[in-house]
């Protein structure tokens, strides 16, 4: 019996933040294609502002494929290899607004007074900010003013919707697979609409939109044109690992008031609400640790949404808007946690969690559900697997009903089968004949066994 690898469906993407076109290629090669991540979204490839600081990238500056994760070459290159190691490249796509003021780009263009090498003032909306309050009951500003100051495209318009299609027709021709539409809430709905119908194909497209359930604008607007952010997700994950009680968690989804699943993208933590920029809360992060860990291993065991697992750079503690000059560029030879970048996406129990995830998305259900009312719970996803998170200073034990085969598995979690399934680099869980699990959980632990790694 070998894993059955190529059998598991791909569930799962990641978020390699801020990583290089060279460096996001070798670790499609050498890690997410194995390991049977679906995709990576990459940093926005386009031309932005000069500077140092992370969020250089979310002012525009033009479409040409020059910016600090590298050059187009580079960015082909990269399409290509991603492909071949059979994950996917979705591109973070600016569609709402250009460059605040006037500078340079990296690649050399210039800009100012809402002007820039595709755009002319013509093709903006007027200079109103959008102000804190704009949010709750102002849909008119939010949509219309410029957001922290950058220019606002007028998205309404043809040639606007042309040139934001022919960017993102061009990246498809490359082989790119999937969009995230940065700050979509700030686009009316009905003007993306026009521009999908602009686009080819049908790729993945999924709409940044922070929604928790008190917005002008409503997170339901943009499910007829992709899937949609679940900012609550987040938000009532971190609550629920930090101040409240796993058990809670039994119909976590749908049964929380969130979007429907089929249309969700889920995260415990993204590039802004890890360090306190939009759509921040009460999220868990890569500076919590093993409460980290646990987190991912509930969104990735879990049968709600499409999870996207972040991989962070650490900026020391940078949380205001400014943030810290910081290049955070390399050029082909990232390290994993010998540095400032951390890669959660290569820690066991998240990238055990997509491997859980891969080889049980056949049981699109919760079975067993079982808890001590407390921050013990363990639950089944049919025949195909089983798991635990134990969140109390006490260890777990219980006896639970699974419907898997009897027999001895592999915690995906803490190890690997081996090729010839005969022996497991971790812990080894047994399923008893009458297809119950002894479970023994560490405090601060958890287990997670699937049909594929059963020895
Ligand atoms: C997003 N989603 O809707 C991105 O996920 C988020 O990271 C982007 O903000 C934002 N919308 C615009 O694409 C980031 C930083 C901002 C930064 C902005 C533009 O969170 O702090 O604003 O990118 O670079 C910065 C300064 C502001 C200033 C603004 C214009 O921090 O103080 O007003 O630039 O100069
Ligand atoms: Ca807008």
């Amino acid at each position: 019996l070998l894993p059955n690898l190529a059998a598991a469906a791909p569930t799962t993407f990641v978020h390699l933040f801020e990583w290089s076109w060279p460096d996001v290629a070798q670790e499609c090669e050498q890690f997410l294609g194995p390991k049977g991540y679906a995709a990576v979204q990459v940093s926005p490839p386009n031309e932005h502002i000069t500077g140092n600081q992370w969020w250089t990238r979310y002012q525009p500056v033009s479409y040409q494929l020059q910016s600090r994760g590298g050059n187009r070459t580079q960015f082909v290159d990269m399409v290509n290899r991603c492909k071949s190691a059979g994950v996917d490249i979705y591109v973070d796509t600016l569609i709402n607004h250009m460059a605040a003021g006037s500078g340079n780009g990296v690649a050399g263009s210039t800009f100012g007074n809402k002007q820039y090498p595709i755009y002319s003032p013509q093709d903006f909306h007027e200079s109103c900010s959008i102000n804190p309050e704009d949010y709750g009951n102002n849909r008119y500003r939010v949509q219309n003013c410029e957001l922290v100051g950058l220019a606002d495209l007028n998205t309404s318009s043809n040639y606007v919707q042309n040139t934001l299609a022919a960017y993102i027709n061009d990246l498809q021709a490359i082989g790119v697979k999937g969009f995230r539409f940065d700050a979509a809430k700030h686009v009316a709905a009905g003007d993306i609409q026009s521009l999908m119908a602009k686009i080819n194909g049908s790729p993945l497209v999924f709409h940044e939109v922070i929604d928790q359930g008190t917005e002008a604008v409503d997170a339901s607007e943009y499910l007829s044109t992709g899937l949609v952010t679940e900012f609550k997700y987040s938000t009532q994950l971190g609550n629920t690992f930090r101040n409240g009680s796993l058990a809670w968690l039994s119909n976590f989804g749908e049964g929380w008031g969130f979007m429907p699943s089929s249309s969700a993208v889920v995260f415990v933590d993204n590039h802004d609400n890890q360090r306190g920029h939009g759509g921040a809360g009460n999220v868990i992060t890569f500076e919590d640790g093993r409460l980290y860990d646990l987190a991912n291993v509930f969104m990735l065991a879990y049968p709600y949404g499409y999870p996207k697992v972040m991989s962070s750079y650490d900026f020391h503690g940078d949380t205001d808007a400014g943030g810290p000059s910081v290049p955070v560029h390399n050029s082909g030879n990232l390290e994993c946690f010998a540095s400032n970048w951390k890669c959660e996406h290569r820690w066991s129990y998240i990238a055990g969690g997509v491997d859980f995830r891969n080889n049980t998305a056949d049981n699109w259900a919760v079975t067993n559900w079982w808890d001590n009312t407390n921050n013990q719970i363990s639950f089944g996803r049919g025949s195909s697997g089983h798991m635990a998170i134990n969140k109390e200073d006490a260890a777990l034990n219980a006896t639970v009903q699974t419907d898997m085969a009897p027999g001895q598995y592999c915690n995906v979690l803490k190890g690997e089968l081996s090729g010839d399934a005969k022996s497991c680099s971790g812990e080894v869980i047994t399923v008893n004949s009458n297809g119950t699990i002894d479970l023994n959980v560490a405090p601060w632990d958890a287990m997670a066994i699937h049909k594929n790694a059963k020895l």
